[in-house]
């Protein structure tokens, strides 16, 4: 079949819409009519080379839809039900599956770093010429094809534009602040980029009865946001040191926890230099393949301080994705509010540009 899809050639080049051939699903694989895609700093940063993706792909990893037809031997989901592609596929019996960390399957490393699904091919091609998958969903088009392992189904009444910032945004900030970092009530948390995910980390704090919440941006439009999202105190970082503001909210100790949510080598030494004794830095932001941060050791050693990462908020996503949405029909969980613009999909583009400007807290392109 046919299908409009948002398509990266080359690194550098805007996206550019197409309409690729997409093929039927195959054994164990779902295909999904998407309804939304949710616009991340993720698919920026392979656009702008920041991060390796194989190309050309059709970009896009966060979003919702409904099954449209499935494979041979597929029994989790039906046409007609409502889904979420989950980015990092979970083979569900390896040592990492196993033990409460799907997102280090081998399975989803190899299908983000290869661009093909399981069986080593694609479902897309353009003038009969392969185009790769983004982290196995390419939610950027009307059509794809998902493995069944990295298919999540959800109820019916969840308003689909609402329900795709729940596989990327929602899961990785919050699921970092629960899972990485496990924020006590109490606590302090200074939280480093306060985006789409940031903003979710700022939320995620929140809902752990962090006592302090300090969210960091260079843009107070941003930090409005995090206000909003439950930071108690914002800090602009393009007025001044934040480490130093962040030192002086907290009594000159520190926080008890920092989160780097941007993805710079700078920012990250920043979250580290925040902390108090025993607190823990999460990296959740990446950099470039080669990019080293260095830490003193003398604080490693003699505060016990903790420099870690989170990836896919170190989440068991078939136990949190449900309870997320729990969180949110009971108010608890800000979906509304972050969900600050819908673009056309033709309009992907705009809504990058839109991005890059800080305009948005998040936003989805529609169908
Ligand atoms: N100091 C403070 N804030 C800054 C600075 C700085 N020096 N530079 C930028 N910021 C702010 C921006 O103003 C913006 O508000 C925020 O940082 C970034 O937000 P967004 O909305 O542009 O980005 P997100 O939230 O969509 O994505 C952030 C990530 C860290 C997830 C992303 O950039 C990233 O590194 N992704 C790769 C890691 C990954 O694959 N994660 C899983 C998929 S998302
Ligand atoms: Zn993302």
């Amino acid at each position: 079949m046919k299908a409009r899809a948002a398509v990266l050639f080359e690194v550098g080049r805007k996206l550019e819409i197409r309409e690729v051939e997409v093929q039927a699903p195959q054994a164990g694989e779902v295909l999904i009519q998407m309804a939304a895609g949710g616009v991340c700093h993720s698919d920026l940063h392979v656009m702008t080379g920041h991060l390796v993706a194989p190309l050309p792909a059709v970009l896009g990893h966060e979003g919702a839809g409904r099954v449209a037809d499935v494979g041979p031997g597929v029994t989790a989901v039906k046409p007609g039900d409502h889904v979420i592609p989950l980015w990092r596929l979970s083979c569900g019996v390896c040592e990492y599956c196993s033990g409460g960390r799907p997102a280090l399957c081998p399975e989803g490393t190899q299908i983000r770093m290869t661009g093909h699904l399981l069986d080593g091919t694609t479902r897309f091609t353009l003038d009969g010429k392969e185009i790769k998958h983004f982290a196995g969903v390419s939610s950027f088009s009307e059509y794809s094809v998902v493995p069944e392992k990295a298919v999540l189904k959800i109820p019916d009444d969840l308003p689909l534009d609402r329900a795709a910032l729940l596989g990327c945004a929602v899961i990785t900030g919050v699921g970092a602040v629960f899972n990485a970092a496990q924020v006590k009530p109490g606590s302090t948390v200074a939280v480093f980029g306060a985006g789409g995910v940031g903003l979710n980390v700022v939320q995620g704090a929140a809902l752990a009865g962090a006592e302090k919440i300090i969210a960091v941006d260079l843009l107070d439009r941003k930090l409005e946001f995090a206000r909003r999202f439950g930071a108690t105190h914002t800090v602009n970082a393009a007025a001044g040191n934040p480490v130093e503001e962040i030192r002086a909210l907290t009594g000159g100790k520190g926080v008890n926890y920092a989160f780097e949510v941007i993805g710079l080598p700078a920012t990250m030494r920043q979250a580290y230099d925040a902390l108090a004794k025993r607190g823990i830095a999460v990296v959740v932001g990446v950099t470039p393949m080669t990019t080293e941060v260095s830490v003193p050791v003398m604080s490693l050693v003699f505060e016990e301080r903790v420099l870690t990462g989170s990836i896919y908020g170190s989440s068991r996503p078939r136990i949190d994705i449900p309870k997320l949405i729990e969180l949110y029909r009971a108010g608890k969980l800000k979906l509304d509010e972050l969900l600050t613009r819908t673009y056309p999909f033709n309009e992907i583009n705009e809504a990058y540009a839109a991005l890059e400007r800080g305009e948005v807290a998040r936003s989805v392109v529609t169908f």
